[in-house]
């Protein structure tokens, strides 16, 4: 059984992987905009991973006794700048998720509750592989610059990441 504690806290993890989930959805329909196929596919697939990682945690909170809230959401920015700029904010995106699940695992040690904290051990070796992703893409984009040639190769690439960060299938 969950305490009221730990179940506020997952619940608001819920909150923040279904933002999450909505922002990415943002990015690759302004990418697609653009006409970057090759990005929009990345996020789009990028977007359900995080609704995978939010139904997961609404599983979970439900086996265990508690109720997940499924709640209204901040809505994501229309426009990202450039391809720099919105992968640099899917950079820091992904640093603050990491944060807050380091907290989560913090909350389930500070309340004795084990299995919380084995569950979320998943997300923690999650968040390391999206980490390394989103900064091996921003590095990509860097070197690359403003060059339209190598814009349009790293949107051809860029499909073949996909899935990159997952670290297993979600049950
Ligand atoms: Fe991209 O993160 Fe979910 O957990």
């Amino acid at each position: 059984m969950l305490s009221k504690i730990i179940e506020e806290a997952l619940n608001q993890q819920v909150t923040i992987e279904a933002e999450s989930s909505q922002v990415y959805l943002a990015m690759a329909s302004w990418a697609e905009v653009q006409g970057f196929e090759g990005v929009a596919t990345f996020m789009y697939a990028h977007s359900d991973e995080e609704r995978e990682h939010m139904l997961k945690l609404i599983k979970f909170i439900n086996e265990r006794g508690g109720q997940a809230r499924v709640s209204e959401l901040k809505a994501p920015p229309t426009k990202f700048g450039s391809f720099r700029d919105m992968f640099e904010i899917l950079f820091k995106h992904e640093v603050k998720v990491s944060e807050s699940i380091n907290d989560l695992v913090d909350v389930s040690l500070k309340e004795k509750d084990y299995a919380t904290h084995n569950f979320l051990q998943w997300y923690v070796s999650e968040q390391i592989e999206e980490e390394a992703l989103a900064r091996t893409i921003l590095d990509k984009i860097n070197l690359i610059g403003d060059d339209k040639g190598g814009l349009y190769l790293f949107d051809n690439d860029v499909k073949q990441l996909i899935g990159n960060g997952t670290n297993s299938s979600i049950q």
